[in-house]
């Protein structure tokens, strides 16, 4: 019997790369993965992955309906899993065009290909916990509303839609599960829990090599978020995409939630760094307890509208799903620094 095909789009992202290992250790399955063309390749998160029979790198831009076409009509794939998309939330405001296109329209040229050339393919695309974005409780379910303070969130939104009326209208196993936040060493380092990692293991690195180290700007310390190790998540997706009734749609998430200023401090402490803390608000500064100035707050962080509050309500996939995480915050914090430390110490540089 032939193997089952597995198309990964935004395969050299964290999630398509964490997915493809996911897929590659525990199931027996054909992988191909959607590049697109840009200017420098940047294929370390699947570096490891390149002679591995299994898996075949293919053309596919979201922005270019008809590389997704030639995807799904030469492939006919049995999976099609979406984790390409504009990702930022703060380059949304910049790039609003680009991020509706990328993360929804796409979406319908998607759908419509699986249904003209691959109707029994199983599709999951990847909702985000900025889709409840002004959120009206404390912890977020599958039931909580939709309310986007983003364009990037409101993306999410649309897709959710289109992925509903697919299913609904076609009978396409469709579904658009919520991910809360999670990360790990393979998070673009834009983001602000690998920002941290990577900045925080450089001022270790420098101090200890005697070196003046550079400070950390950060934007609003006080937003909280539903951390998880983004390998954990793997599983859930694949669960999400291999239900015996449904398809239905789950909240991916800890259940737990941190500000960023917990994930900065609890980094300090892991990286054996006494610190000590000063000043409020655009103020709020961190130093060495020998005084020198490790973070400092710079508004160009800041967003123009911000989502203060996420903590997902995981129980609905745990009960139905069977589907558990394994690692938490503190180890997640542990796992990201001394990833990033280790890198500087192997003297490779970014
Ligand atoms: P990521 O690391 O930023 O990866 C994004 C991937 O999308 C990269 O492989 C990128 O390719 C690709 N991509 C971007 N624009 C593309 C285009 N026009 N055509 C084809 N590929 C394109 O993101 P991630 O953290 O793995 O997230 C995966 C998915 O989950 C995304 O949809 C994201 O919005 C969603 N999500 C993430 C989180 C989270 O906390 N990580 C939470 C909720 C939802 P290049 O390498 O060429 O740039
Ligand atoms: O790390 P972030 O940029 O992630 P954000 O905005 O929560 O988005 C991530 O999670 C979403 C799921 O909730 C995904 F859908 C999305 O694709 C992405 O993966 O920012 C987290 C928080 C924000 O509140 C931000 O204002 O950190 C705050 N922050 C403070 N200083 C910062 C910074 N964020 C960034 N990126 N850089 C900073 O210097």
């Amino acid at each position: 019997m032939s193997l089952k095909k597995v198309f990964i789009s935004g395969i050299t992202g964290q999630d398509g790369s964490n997915m493809c290992d996911y897929l590659l250790q525990n199931h027996d399955v054909e992988i191909f993965g959607g590049i697109r063309r840009i200017s420098v390749k940047n294929y370390k998160n699947i570096r490891h992955l390149k002679d591995n029979p299994k898996i075949e790198l293919v053309n596919f831009d979201l922005s270019d309906p008809y590389s997704i076409r030639n995807a799904i009509e030469n492939i006919k794939p049995d999976y099609f899993i979406n984790f390409a998309a504009q990702s930022f939330v703060q380059s949304s405001w910049d790039f609003p065009i680009q991020t509706i296109t990328d993360n929804a329209l796409s979406i319908t040229h998607i759908l419509e290909s699986i249904k003209l050339f691959a109707p029994k393919c199983r599709f999951y695309n990847a909702g985000s916990s900025e889709e409840f974005g002004d959120v009206i409780s404390d912890m977020q379910d599958e039931e909580h509303p939709l309310r986007p303070q983003s364009p990037y969130g409101a993306s999410k939104c649309a897709a959710r839609h289109i992925v509903r009326v697919y299913r609904e209208s076609y009978d396409l196993y469709a579904v658009q599960g919520w991910l809360f936040n999670h990360e790990g060493d393979r998070r673009g380092t834009e983001f602000v829990t690998r920002k941290i990692s990577k900045n925080i293991a450089k001022f270790v690195f420098d101090l200890e090599n005697g070196e003046d180290p550079k400070h950390l700007e950060l934007g609003n310390l006080d937003a909280l978020r539903d951390w998880t190790d983004s390998v954990d998540f793997m599983s859930g997706v694949w669960l999400m995409l291999n239900q015996k009734e449904g398809p239905k749609e789950y909240v991916l998430a800890s259940g737990k939630t941190y500000s960023i200023r917990n994930f900065l401090e609890e980094t300090l402490k892991h990286a054996k760094i006494n610190f000590k803390k000063e000043g409020e608000g655009l103020e709020e500064k961190y130093y060495t307890s020998d005084g020198k100035l490790i973070v400092s707050i710079n508004p160009v962080f800041y967003r123009h509208a911000e989502v203060k509050l996420l903590c997902g309500n995981p129980k609905k996939a745990e009960k139905e799903l069977g589907w558990k995480r394994k690692v938490k915050f503190k180890q997640l914090v542990q796992k990201m620094f001394d990833s990033d430390y280790n890198f500087f110490k192997n003297r490779c540089t970014y």
